[in-house]
């Protein structure tokens, strides 16, 4: 049994330097595309872990369209979610949640939710079971929390879809223990927008294009197919080449910079996080180059420490781990600058790193 796993489309944002109108067109040609794929190759379900749509108040027009693409292929079952149930606070995620203005109540909108094909599992139905010509496949949806209703027995495959955030860091995640894993045959998340897997049969798709500068990560995009009749199931990503990319930069080093000029600009855009004074000139002749694509955040420019300084950072910096050394840099530099005490800073820096730094050399 073949399903696609999709996620947070967000149609209706408006992406930095891009129009509304744009994304949403550009989502739609791929949607086609995909669907078509997904016909030709017996793809029996669609799945859309919510924030489909980016708001609530997004025009009619913008779902109707959505709506009328699904229905140009009738033998896919899509199964939908919103964003977010209605029950508590910290279930809405402010997209698409099923609140009381929720797109998915508006009359034009609800009645193609009704049709054979369409499965909209909200608080209020929040479990279906499907039969195709193969199998009979059961949905449980989960807002900002696990599934709550019994499973379907006679089901072949129970799949859960999931919208929030679960992962292993329980301050901000709901863990998705063994007990929950083992429930499901696959349990497909939304809401962080890139992809992420959190147990060998739950993964987040990410967002299906990108459209904004993701904290950590280059903002890929795309989508996954699963396949549940393999075992181990196979779950392979899939992101488009030529969807824009959105890509966070700081700029404290001729490495930075030569990285940043060498990017692909037909297709890149970028924000400066932070970049140090001495690289503002090469900066403006970038910007002037590709104004379309370059934006630097407001506060960005760093006074250069003198070259010892930045090069202890930097030897320090190789021992933090790779997903947070920009963060770690920036805010090292960052603090050097607004530091009430730069000079005793830089003393200690001296004192406790240089004998290791010449060590080095
Ligand atoms: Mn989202």
């Amino acid at each position: 049994m073949k399903l696609y796993h999709l996620s947070d489309l967000h149609l209706g944002v408006v992406p930095p330097k891009r129009s509304a109108e744009e994304h949403v067109s550009l989502i739609f040609t791929k949607l086609k595309k995909i669907l078509a794929e997904a016909q030709a190759n017996n793809v029996a379900v669609v799945l859309f872990a919510g924030d489909t749509f980016d708001s609530n108040a997004i025009s009619t027009k913008i779902a109707l369209e959505f709506f009328s693409i699904l229905s140009l292929f009738p033998e896919i079952h899509f199964v939908l979610i919103p964003g977010g149930g209605q029950n508590t606070e910290n279930e809405i995620s402010g997209h698409d949640a099923y609140t009381s203005d929720s797109i998915y109540r508006r009359p034009e909108v609800a009645a193609l939710l009704e049709r054979d094909n369409i499965h909209f599992l909200s608080p209020d139905r929040p479990s279906v079971i499907i039969q195709t010509p193969e199998q009979k496949i059961a949905f449980y949806a989960g807002f900002f929390g696990y599934p709550q209703p019994d499973l379907f027995p006679e089901a072949d495959y129970q799949i859960a879809i999931l919208h929030g955030a679960f992962g292993p860091n329980e301050k901000y995640e709901k863990p998705l223990k063994p007990d929950i894993l083992k429930r499901y045959h696959y349990l497909a998340l939304g809401h962080y927008h890139s992809y992420k897997k959190i147990g060998e049969n739950a993964f987040y798709s990410g967002a299906f294009v990108p459209f904004e500068f993701l904290a950590t990560a280059q903002a890929e995009g795309g989508f996954l197919k699963v396949d549940l009749s393999q075992t181990p199931l196979q779950v392979t990503k899939h992101s488009f080449d030529d969807v824009p990319s959105y890509l966070r930069l700081q700029i404290f080093s001729e490495d930075d910079l030569k990285k940043l000029e060498e990017l692909d600009f037909s297709k890149v855009y970028v924000r400066i996080d932070s970049y140090l004074e001495l690289f503002e000139n090469s900066l403006r002749k970038l910007c002037s180059s590709f104004e379309e694509r370059i934006s630097i955040s407001e506060g960005a420019k760093v006074f250069s420490p003198d070259d010892v300084i930045s090069q202890i950072i930097l030897e320090l910096l190789e021992d933090v781990s790779p997903e947070i050394q920009a963060e770690v840099k920036e805010f090292l530099f960052y603090g050097l600058m607004v530091s009430q005490q730069p000079q005793r800073l830089k003393e200690f820096l001296k004192e406790k790193f240089l004998q290791d730094l010449y060590e080095a050399y």
